[in-house]
């Protein structure tokens, strides 16, 4: 009798561990917190992320940026290619590794990048592939397929289940350009729930204590 109120005592506490595990609310687009990268370049006109509030110089070519947000996350998507609407474009001639920060863990669903395809018009193409991944882990590359016609465009990787704070994107240029207007982020942020863990551990010894006491006063 008293092993198996024991294994009871367990088997709860068990179970309210597992209800303090991480719970995620439904699915929806993820407010980035900031992002961090090297500003874009300069050709006909500037292509730098002129609306960027962190640090760093929004008007030198490759400089640092960090701890703030731009262009890429004002929710301002371009219709028409570079050389009609610069201004809502970041462009570069590198391949730009960019880290978005969330607030708070998250699990992301899915990535939308938002790009023009000028088809080669002034070395400016969709990129060829994009990596993406949790921030200093093992990034994942998958190819993009140039879309025919030359509109700005968009690309979704989907099925991604990153969880996690922070997340790398690195674009790579099919041609001498990558032309980048928004990137959107969708999954949802986790949330805990219940009593925090070391509440729970702390239950876990009153627990343990009350069975203790209850086998003392059996005796
Ligand atoms: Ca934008
Ligand atoms: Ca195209």
């Amino acid at each position: 009798m008293k092993k198996i109120a024991l294994k009871a005592a367990f088997a709860g506490v068990a179970m309210s561990l597992i209800a303090t595990a991480a719970q995620a609310l439904p699915v929806s687009q993820l407010s980035v917190a900031s992002y961090d990268m090297l500003n874009g370049n300069t050709g006909s006109f500037t292509y730098w992320d002129d609306s960027y509030n962190g640090t760093g110089s929004t008007t030198t070519s490759g400089a640092p940026l960090s701890g703030g947000t731009g262009d890429l996350t004002d929710g301002v998507i371009a219709t028409q290619n570079w050389f009609n609407t610069p201004q809502p474009y970041v462009g570069w001639t590198r391949n730009p590794l960019i880290t978005f920060n969330f607030a708070a863990p998250v699990i992301v669903n899915s990535i939308t990048v938002h790009v023009d395809d000028a088809n080669g018009a002034g070395g400016v193409s969709t990129p060829a592939s994009l990596s993406y991944g949790l921030s200093g882990g093992s990034l994942t590359n998958v190819a993009l397929a140039d879309p025919a016609g030359s509109a700005p465009t968009s690309f979704t990787i989907g099925n991604l289940n990153l969880s996690g704070s922070a997340v790398d994107l690195q674009f790579f240029r099919r041609s001498s350009w990558v032309f980048v207007s928004e990137v959107e982020f969708f999954g949802s942020v986790q949330e805990y729930q219940g009593v925090s863990e070391p509440l729970t551990l702390g239950l876990l010894g009153a627990g343990l204590l009350g069975v203790g006491l209850a086998r003392r006063r059996q005796k």
